[in-house]
């Protein structure tokens, strides 16, 4: 195969593009709609061509989610990159039990899954009831040619009010989520809260020039903060593009 198309290997979209679909299932309130929410700000603040859509999040007067979220962004262009230009939908489905219709929706044709979990103590059924229940829904794919990864939200949290990290491994290892040799690299967690409140204040602060170039927030003046919430998406996507890739190593 001398030149490797995006369109042989992805789906494309109905403007033609290559595209893949990344799922954030979670308990109701673990902060899905905050991850996206904050992505989709930093996405606009550092680099906004990415963004090939607004935001759409169908919400209630409270808030929460009775449909989806959702925001397609592309890969930056490389020069010489194969895989440049790619896009990416992000959703998030409603957490809530009542709309699990809804759900069922949102989750067809999904290429990776984030499960978003809540570090809340009173969370652990629901985070296990949320790992059992998109295993059902991707059967025999999940984790395998649904690549998985899983994000515990809310680390700001004092530790007292969190639970602990290996209970949650336990439950993701026990569903077959995740191997148990692989459970550090998949396992990420982080705060929307804190990334949202860093990315505020670097806003707010007196030095804001010195993190701008050419308007946009520079990669280094990135907070850590916000890079957590940035890993769980990045590493779905090098895991969705590495898989097509070597499907065609494959077939070759
Ligand atoms: N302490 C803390 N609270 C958070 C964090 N992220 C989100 N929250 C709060 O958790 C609540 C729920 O957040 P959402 O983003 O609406 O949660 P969701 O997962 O979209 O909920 P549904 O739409 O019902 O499925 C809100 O009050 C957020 O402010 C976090 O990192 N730390
Ligand atoms: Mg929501």
């Amino acid at each position: 195969m001398s030149q490797l198309e995006l369109s042989d290997i992805f789906t494309v979209d109905r403007e033609g593009k290559p595209t893949f679909k990344i799922v954030l299932f979670g308990p109701s309130m673990a902060g899905k709609t905050s991850m996206l929410t904050v992505f989709n700000a930093l996405r606009r603040l550092e680099n906004p061509e990415t963004i090939v859509s607004s935001l759409t999040k169908i919400q209630d007067v409270s808030g929460r989610t009775i449909f989806f979220d959702q925001g397609v962004f592309q890969t930056p262009s490389f020069k010489g990159r194969r895989f440049d230009r790619l896009r990416y939908q992000l959703w998030t489905t409603p957490g809530e039990e009542r709309h699990k219709v809804q759900t069922d929706i949102v989750m067809k044709g999904a290429d990776a899954i984030l499960l978003f979990l809540n570090y809340e103590k009173i969370s652990l059924k629901a985070n296990e009831r949320i790992i059992k229940e998109a295993k059902e829904k991707t059967g025999g794919k999940f984790g395998q040619k649904i690549p998985v990864v899983a994000f515990i939200n809310k680390s700001d949290l004092v530790s007292e009010e969190r639970l602990d990290k290996r209970d949650i491994i336990k439950l993701m290892i026990d569903a077959g989520a995740i191997n148990s040799d692989k459970s550090a690299d998949h396992i990420m967690t982080g705060s929307c809260l804190n990334a949202r409140n860093d990315l505020l204040s670097l806003l707010n602060s007196q030095q804001i020039e010195n993190h701008l170039e050419d308007e946009r927030l520079k990669l280094e003046s990135r907070p850590e903060s916000v890079w957590l919430i940035v890993r769980p998406i990045q590493k779905l996507t090098q895991l969705v593009v590495q898989q097509r890739i070597d499907l065609v190593q494959q077939i070759k």
